[in-house]
């Protein structure tokens, strides 16, 4: 294997402009705080495992059945892989070919529905995902979709509401999951609605993967037929993903995945998920995945101190949704000025959202990627009180530019994992 810097040079010189683009992203990388809840910085073992000579290979097929020779040491990479994803999270069968979040859906949905069949999940602007049915996607066009929304008062799930809308609607399948929920899931629950129905429960964990694997979350596994996730989020590998299932789905789940919708697996991603999953074993990330929560309260407490309104009053996981209806400011506007003053938001909208989604009324942060760089508590207040001055004076360029030289004094002091300067 190339070395880092031997690596770094060979693309230098064989193409410079991708090299200077590679060099100013980790640049803004180090030197920003990354507030997406759906971003996160992956170890250098990580990179170095997506970066490998496994992108030669081609391997459609399974471990024991493919339809290329070759594969002496990718059918050992995979089933090692699948076994550290079974054990991870106490399911019986794993699947982790799938290219990423919205594909491992609709492989799920293809492999246990027929087209127009029902899907009922929440809605993308109360804090769903579009492949859980929301209008303009693959998810409401081929399937029929139904959509669960928040309480308009305390924007929580009520569960009696699903439940009757389930009973209603007789869903094939249930979707929990979330990009935008401040909450936790009662996966019980939503096990036990979608029985009492006859459906199926998909669990979509892709933003709280980690935070289940870490104890901070309810595990879904008891509850669900299918579980997907993306790999990326606050499990912190690459860009990938995994169904997770019991063994009576196994086989529908492998068709699906190949040959009905994907050709050869990623096998440098597969790799890279296989030593993220080998890191989330690991008593550091169950202490991280503890932090993660930890400075969620702490930057919803500070900012709910300093007048904000966050969706729901505040957050039980990695994530907070702030309205900034009061603030008199859109969230695209913002958004915009944080990220001059060196803070990555992104504009959302908020449940019952009067704005439209290109210019929402809210803004999405998280806490996944400033508690890899090893940030608490008191960081977390510091970066609140930023966003307090930067989001009262959203033009002042004076504010932004003075905010953005203490964003990167902070920065400083907390090299970001994986990249070249740590
Ligand atoms: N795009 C992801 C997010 O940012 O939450 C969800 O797929």
């Amino acid at each position: 294997m190339l070395d880092v810097k031997e690596a770094k040079l060979a693309l230098r010189d064989t193409d410079p402009e991708i090299f200077a683009l590679i060099e100013e992203e980790e640049r803004y990388q180090q030197d920003s705080i990354r507030l997406i809840p759906s971003e996160n910085y992956v170890s250098r073992a990580v990179l170095e495992a997506s970066g490998s000579v496994l992108t030669n290979k081609y391997s459609e097929g399974y471990p024991g059945k493919r339809y290329y020779e070759g594969q002496l040491y990718i059918d050992q990479l995979e089933t090692l892989v699948q076994d550290r994803a079974k054990a991870l999270f106490g399911v019986e069968h794993a699947n982790v070919q799938p290219y990423s979040g919205s594909p491992a859906n609709l492989a799920t949905y293809y492999a246990l529905l027929e087209p127009g069949d029902k899907i009922m999940g929440m809605s993308l602007p109360h804090g769903g995902h579009l492949t859980h049915g929301w209008n303009v996607n693959f998810s409401a066009r081929f399937y029929t979709a139904v959509q669960y929304v928040v309480d308009e008062e305390t924007h929580l799930i009520d569960y009696d509401n699903v439940r009757d809308l389930a009973k209603s609607e007789r869903p094939r399948i249930i979707v929990a999951g979330a990009t935008a929920y401040p909450r936790q899931f009662d996966f019980a629950t939503l096990g036990e609605i979608a029985r009492e129905v006859d459906a199926y429960f998909l669990a979509d964990i892709a933003h709280i993967a980690g935070l289940i694997v870490a104890g901070v979350h309810p595990d879904p596994a008891p509850h669900a037929d299918v579980i997907t996730t993306t790999t990326h989020k606050t499990l912190r590998g690459p860009r990938g993903a995994m169904i997770l299932c019991k063994e009576e789905h196994a086989k529908a789940i492998d068709r699906a995945v190949f040959p009905a919708l994907q050709g050869g697996p990623h096998n440098h991603t597969t790799a890279a998920i296989g030593v993220a999953l080998k890191e989330a074993a690991t008593d550091e990330f169950r202490a991280y995945g503890e932090q993660i929560v930890r400075n969620a309260k702490a930057l919803a407490a500070e900012l709910l101190e300093r007048g904000f309104t966050l969706v729901s009053g505040g957050t039980d996981n990695h994530l907070v949704l702030i309205d900034l209806t009061d603030k008199g400011v859109t969230g695209k506007k913002a958004a915009r000025a944080l990220d001059r003053a060196g803070i990555v938001t992104n504009y959302n909208t908020i449940p019952y959202d009067p704005r439209k989604p290109f210019s929402p009324s809210g803004v999405r942060i998280g806490t996944p990627s400033v508690t890899s760089r090893g940030m608490g508590e008191d960081e977390m207040r510091r970066i609140a009180a930023w966003m307090d001055e930067v989001v009262a004076s959203p033009e002042d360029e004076d504010v932004s530019k003075r905010v953005a030289a203490q964003v990167k004094d902070l920065c400083d002091g907390f090299p970001a994992p994986g990249l070249p300067a740590s």
